[in-house]
């Protein structure tokens, strides 16, 4: 039959394709809530979590309690800056995903380095723990206090600072957005090397806090290779500048490596050096049917014998996330149903180049009979629908119940028995099992949506998920970070002596321990 989804018509032998219908979906925002002014994210649950303390029976640490002379000192140092009303603050203290809340009474919102510092110094002295927030958008509970720790938001510090465009160096605070940073760059040929479905919302600083990987990884690599330079506020308030935009540094140990997925437990990110690609002038995406995993695995390994360089992304779902897109979020699927669905995007800079080249591996992988349907986009609004597919399943599981999340990685090929291995242990405990992710980075998402959160269910999956991981040689964070969540499972994929060295660290930076306590490395004593 002609296959028309490309800007050429070609013929595609055998199989039935179906052309994209338009859906018009936007990149997800979260939505205000009905409820709670200020709140910018999606807040489908009225019911407030429990409190973290008492849910995750944890005790406080024995830091200072915020005083009337603290909230005075605060006040003159950030004017109009200081947030004390338990309603403004409430979206503050509860993470996105609705499973952990703090009670925190004071939020701060410094809008320069100085100011930070100026905080940290009289925190350090006072013994106040605090918590860094950007976006609020972490899965794991790093973003939120655990008890009344002082949140020190990045949200008016959003301003770029530099950009180069020759070399493509951005220099900016940490408070800037990164679907912004995207927008400032695409209006100078350039973009964002890191791309995720929070994008609306989180900050560059708690991309690099929790050294982000998303959608783009497989094609720029880890941010740790793109992040020139940075600059943070020391735990004691001193100002750490590392803001190189060198491509080539190699004078003493590389600090910024240290800050990059340090989850706020080592000091405040304040500003940021990032290198940033050239935007693609050609950008091709194609969503296919698999009907089994296999086919998916085979899929990759022609895709990437095909598109090589012009490879952007390979991220795969099964039909359980299809049925929650369609289901809770109303988005179309452009195939039939399939068992699983591969989303391929191509960037490079000839049209006609990767075109021809996207078709020669359309071709071969119908021809070897590894996709039953699939459906290819070239123009900006069908590109965004296909993406949305993917991109609004952590949106989608949202709004099904309450999640048990799991962010893994490990060899390729094993990555899907884990999902049917879940599948088949919980049974009817759980509502929905799925399984999605980074294909090409060998990261899977494993999801379990429940009706609520309930301890039979957390036994039926831990350890259980994380020993897998670990009998795999996976790590049980491929990255979203530990923060509170999965802290004290580092063991499954760190060594003693690692943990060792990372609380010496630690304990040489942030002696008192005030820096978003009870989060990403067990205390010293465990
Ligand atoms: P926050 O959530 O506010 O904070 C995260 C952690 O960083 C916390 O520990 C916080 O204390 C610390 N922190 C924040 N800012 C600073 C700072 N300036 N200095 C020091 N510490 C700081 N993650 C991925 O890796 N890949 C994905 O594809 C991806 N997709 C997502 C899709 C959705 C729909 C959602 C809700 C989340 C997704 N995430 C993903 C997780 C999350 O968006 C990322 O971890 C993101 O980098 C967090 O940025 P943030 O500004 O929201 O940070
Ligand atoms: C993604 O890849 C994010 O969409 C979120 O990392 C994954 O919700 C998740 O489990
Ligand atoms: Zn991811």
């Amino acid at each position: 039959m002609t296959f028309s989804g490309l800007g050429r018509p070609f013929k595609i032998c055998h199989m039935t394709w179906t052309t994209m219908r338009i859906t018009g979906v936007s990149k997800p925002r979260w939505r205000k809530a009905a409820t709670a002014p200020g709140c910018r994210f999606l807040c489908v649950t009225p019911a407030d979590p429990p409190l973290t303390g008492e849910r995750y029976r944890v005790s406080r640490l024995p830091f200072s309690r915020v005083t009337a002379q603290d909230l005075n000192f605060f006040q003159q140092e950030l004017p109009g800056r200081v947030v004390t009303d338990e309603e403004d603050l409430k979206s503050h203290n509860i993470d996105w995903l609705r499973t952990v809340r703090g009670n925190s009474k004071v939020l701060l919102r410094p809008q320069n380095t100085h100011e930070v510092s100026e905080i940290l110094r009289y925190c350090n002295e006072r013994n106040l723990a605090v918590t860094p927030q950007g976006g609020n958008t972490g899965l794991v509970g790093g973003s939120v206090p655990v008890f009344d720790e002082i949140l020190i938001s990045t949200a008016l510090m959003d301003q770029v600072i530099s950009f180069d465009d020759v070399s493509g160096a951005l220099v900016c605070q940490a408070g800037c957005v990164l679907e912004t940073l995207n927008q400032y760059l695409e209006g100078q040929g350039y973009t964002m090397p890191l791309d995720l479905g929070a994008k609306g919302s989180c900050h560059i600083g708690g991309n690099l806090a929790t050294n982000a990987g998303g959608l783009r990884l497989l094609r720029y690599g880890s941010l740790r290779g793109t992040v020139l330079g940075l600059e943070a506020v020391l735990p004691d308030g001193s100002i750490l500048n590392c803001l190189n935009s060198l491509r080539k540094d190699n004078t003493g140990y590389d600090l910024k490596q240290l800050f990059i997925g340090s989850e706020g437990t080592l000091g405040v990110i304040t500003s940021v050096s990032i290198l940033c690609p050239r935007k693609p002038s050609a950008v091709n995406v194609a969503l296919l049917g698999c009907e089994s995993f296999d086919r998916v695995l085979q899929v990759f390994t022609l895709c990437r014998d095909h598109l090589g360089e012009i490879l952007s992304a390979f991220e795969f779902f099964d039909a359980s996330c299809m049925k929650l897109v369609q289901k809770h979020l109303h988005l179309n699927n452009p195939l039939p149903a399939n068992a699983f669905y591969v989303l391929i995007e191509t960037s490079g800079s000839s049209t006609q180049h990767d075109e021809e080249k996207l078709n020669d591996f359309l071709v071969s992988a119908m021809d070897a009979g590894l996709t039953a349907s699939g459906t290819v986009a070239t123009d900006q609004s069908k590109i965004k629908s296909i993406w949305a597919l993917r991109e609004r399943i952590t949106e989608a599981l949202a709004h099904d119940g309450y999640v048990y999340k799991y962010d893994l990685s490990m060899p390729v090929d094993k990555l899907y028995a884990l999902v049917e291995e879940t599948r088949a242990r919980l049974g009817s405990t759980a509502k929905t099992v799925v399984g999605y992710g980074h294909l090409g980075d060998g990261n899977l998402h494993l999801n379990v949506t429940a009706e609520s959160h309930t301890d039979t269910v957390l036994a039926a999956l831990e350890p259980f998920v994380y020993e897998w991981t670990a009998q795999h040689r996976g790590s049980i964070s491929a990255e979203h970070g530990l923060g509170f969540k999965k802290k004290d499972h580092i063991y499954y994929s760190k060594s003693r002596e690692a943990v060792q060295l990372m609380q010496k660290i630690k304990y040489m930076l942030d002696p008192k321990g005030i820096m978003n306590p009870y989060k990403t490395i067990p205390t010293a004593d465990q």
